[in-house]
């Protein structure tokens, strides 16, 4: 950061103190952000968490990639708060706005691809030269949109174009303001049609990049965009080693960690150890392994909710899942099903007296406090982490929840059997299952 004296060294102290409210404008270049480039992305509010991680995963691989080019070297990826999303129904938490940090273990994801929280994006535009503006400035903003006919002559091709047949106004945003931040200002806003992998969107982003360079001097201010129904864009490579990489990455915070063990330990008497599982402290040390054993207890990812009604033709009730898991924990000689689900009070009720000879071990947060301070979205990463250091795990047909929880397992080095496992709309017979996606190293 510059160099230690004169006002280069004022600034770089202003930086190492992290970042108190500044009286005085540190020059871009000093602070190291020259030809910063910011993006800052959402997701259609109606995906739920799990997808959302997907589609970092796939902005996060980007970006990194994007990292090698000159142009790009200083480009950031900016995490959109968590809005309030649909299936956080408790009432009485403050569940909008949450910043990533809550959930995820940001040194690890920053090992990965360069991002930052919101907040810390807030600091580095008030310290590049704006102290004490209310607003901030996005120089574009792109509505992605898919085509309405996606095959020509029967081949899907990578392509995106700009929407100039029909208005495409701000009015668009659903009515708030850019990923619900007030203090967000866009220049120019487009609608986009777009179908292709997330390495198509660096064209997007040159071609705006000459729209606004007005001379060369100008190509190292910092600046701003955002790409809003970001699950628009595909993966470059699903399922390859740079999608296990960034997902290996996605280590949930320590807090959340913490609980999750506490629980494992004092509920079902299982620590890393006992299940077998050795995780080194950064997921750049793990390596390929399936020895892990599990504790002893089984858990089943039973999605209830939506899926009920949405979802009726492959999810099952709760006899016949109950039936299943049932038979399961006899093939297992196991007595412990640990139940991660969505499912109403009313309906946990019924499932604790359907497994009346077994133990059925879910998990609530032990006091208000606890609640309060996990919140909903924190309650389910408890779950993923429990379901995680099973002896066996079974899952729901087509939820990202148990997709996720399929993607722990591996990189913790389960047996592809005992991981990748569905319920079934009824007991017997054959059924849909979800597709083995195995790890790649
Ligand atoms: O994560 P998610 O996208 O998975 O959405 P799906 C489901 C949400 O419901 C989770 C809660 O993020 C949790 O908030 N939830 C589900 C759970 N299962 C559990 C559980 O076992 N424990 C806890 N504590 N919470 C998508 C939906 O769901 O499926 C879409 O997001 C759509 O809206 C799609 O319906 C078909 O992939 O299961």
């Amino acid at each position: 950061i510059g160099d230690s004296r004169g006002s280069s060294g004022t600034c770089a102290k202003r930086v190492l103190q992290e970042i108190l409210p500044l009286p005085a404008t540190c020059p871009p270049e000093v602070l190291g952000l020259r030809g910063a480039v910011y993006i800052l992305y959402d997701v259609n509010i109606s995906e739920g968490f799990n997808l959302r991680r997907d589609v970092y995963i796939r902005m996060a691989v980007f970006v990194r990639r994007l990292q090698r080019r000159r142009r790009f070297r200083q480009v950031r990826l900016v995490l959109p708060p968590w809005p309030r999303l649909y299936h956080w129904h408790s009432q009485g938490l403050q569940q909008t706005g949450l910043p990533w940090s809550h959930f995820f273990d940001l040194a690890s994801l920053r090992r990965y691809a360069p991002v930052l929280d919101y907040e810390e994006f807030l600091t580095e535009q008030r310290l590049f030269g704006n102290p004490g503006a209310p607003l901030v400035h996005v120089a574009h903003a792109f509505r992605l949109q898919h085509y309405e006919v996606m095959l020509e002559q029967g081949i899907f091709r990578d392509k995106f174009e700009r929407v100039t047949d029909k208005p495409c106004s701000e009015g668009s945003l659903s009515g708030g303001p850019l990923l619900q931040q007030a203090e967000l200002r866009v220049g120019r806003f487009h609608c986009v049609r777009f179908q292709g992998s997330a390495g198509l969107l660096e064209k997007l982003l040159r071609e705006a990049i000459v729209e606004d360079t007005a001379g060369p001097e100008d190509v190292d201010d910092m600046r701003t965009y955002a790409l809003l129904s970001a699950e628009t864009v595909l993966h470059d490579h699903w399922g390859d080693e740079h999608f296990w990489q960034a997902r290996r990455s996605m280590r949930f915070s320590r807090r959340l960690e913490l609980v999750a063990a506490d629980f494992r330990r004092q509920a079902l008497a299982t620590t890393g150890a006992s299940a077998g599982v050795q995780r080194p402290a950064m997921w750049e040390l793990e390596r390929p392994k399936r020895n892990a054993k599990g504790g002893d207890y089984l858990c089943a990812h039973l999605r209830r909710g939506d899926f009920v009604r949405s979802r009726e033709a492959t999810t099952p009730t709760l006899k016949t899942a109950a039936q299943q898991v049932k038979q399961l924990l006899r093939a297992f000689n196991v007595t412990t099903v640990f139940l991660a689900t969505d499912a109403t009070p009313y309906e946990l009720m019924e499932l604790k007296e359907l497994f009346y000879r077994f133990r059925l071990v879910h998990f609530a947060p032990e006091s208000n406090v606890q609640r309060r301070e996990l919140k909903d979205g924190g309650v389910a990463v408890v779950d993923q982490l429990v379901c995680a250091y099973a002896r066996y795990f079974v899952g729901t047909y087509e939820s990202t929840f148990t997709y996720r929880i399929y993607e722990e397992r591996e990189i913790l080095g389960f047996t592809q059997t005992s991981t990748f496992n569905t319920f079934c709309k009824a007991l017997g017979g054959s059924c849909s299952r979800n597709a083995v996606w195995p790890i790649v190293w």
